[in-house]
């Protein structure tokens, strides 16, 4: 039996009501890693960067085999950029590379570059018109229910990558179950953890391009479009987006 653990912290707010978001986290094991992960995940919320959480909700929930289903992870490559402006511009080449109209890819990093304080989720993005399709305002639209299926596997790759951090195996796992998503074109996210600049372009087309340096060091805010296809029921796209459980393999073997 699966088990999906869930946490979200905050600063500030009365029972974690308001405040700032501090960190989430989410992770699918089986059961014998319930307590471990439960217990990293506190000290995350009490160690971040953003600061030390006063509100920690973690949430375990057994997952039925039969709600699961699979995806590939993306494949992996990096473009060096040495400021924010050049990653912007590499940005807007590889959203338009993967198929996002020019006006909408301009779009969408302008919404993001405009937020004044982090969202909790995404921008859903009409990736022909540049139209915000979600009606979710400052919260958005989270990815939710998603992991590797394979930890050992997955963080030895991404050791091997020189990818061990929390970052980038948590943005891998989320870019390959929103490129495999009924309707998307292209993802783009920066973080909003305020020294960590390196944000990526992931798609279908040619898998998560990681860009170095997307934002300036020291800006907490950060943000994520989802880009889909003209035409996109947008119920069901937030529906696989938030419900759906999907386990990312390295392979097909698996
Ligand atoms: N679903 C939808 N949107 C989300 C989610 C989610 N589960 N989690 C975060 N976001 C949105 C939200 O607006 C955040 O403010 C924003 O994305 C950034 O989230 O290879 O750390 O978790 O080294 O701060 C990229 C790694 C790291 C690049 C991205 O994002 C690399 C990161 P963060
Ligand atoms: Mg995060
Ligand atoms: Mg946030
Ligand atoms: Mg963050």
């Amino acid at each position: 039996m699966l088990y999906s653990v869930k946490m979200r912290s905050s600063l500030g707010g009365t029972h974690g009501k308001g405040g700032r978001h501090i960190s989430g986290a989410e992770r699918i094991v089986s059961e014998d890693l319930v307590d471990e992960t439960v217990i990293s995940m506190m000290r995350r919320a009490r160690e971040h960067e953003r600061g030390c959480a006063d509100f920690i909700q973690v949430k375990v929930e057994e997952v039925p085999d039969a709600a699961v289903s699979y995806c590939l992870m993306l494949p992996l490559y990096q473009i060096d950029t040495s400021e924010k402006s050049e990653g912007h511009r590499a940005a807007e080449a590889e959203l338009i590379r993967a198929g996002v109209s020019p006006l909408a890819a301009r779009r969408g990093i302008a919404s993001l570059e405009a937020l004044e304080d982090s969202m909790r989720g995404a921008i859903v993005m009409d990736a022909e018109t540049g139209e915000r399709l979600d009606g979710r305002g400052e919260r958005g639209v989270r990815c939710s229910n998603m992991d590797s299926a394979d930890t050992a596997e997955y963080e030895a790759k991404m050791r091997g990558k020189g990818l061990g951090g929390d970052h980038p195996r948590e943005a891998l796992v989320l870019a390959s179950k929103v490129a495999h998503g009924p309707g998307t074109v292209a993802e783009l996210c920066w973080s909003d953890d305020p020294d960590y600049v390196t944000g990526y372009v992931g798609s279908p087309l040619h898998g998560y391009g990681r860009i170095t340096v997307m934002k300036d060091k020291g800006d907490p805010v950060g943000g994520r479009v989802f880009f889909v296809k003209h035409g996109t029921d947008v119920a069901l796209y937030e529906d696989y987006m938030q419900n759906q459980t999907v386990l990312v393999r390295l392979s097909n073997e698996t």
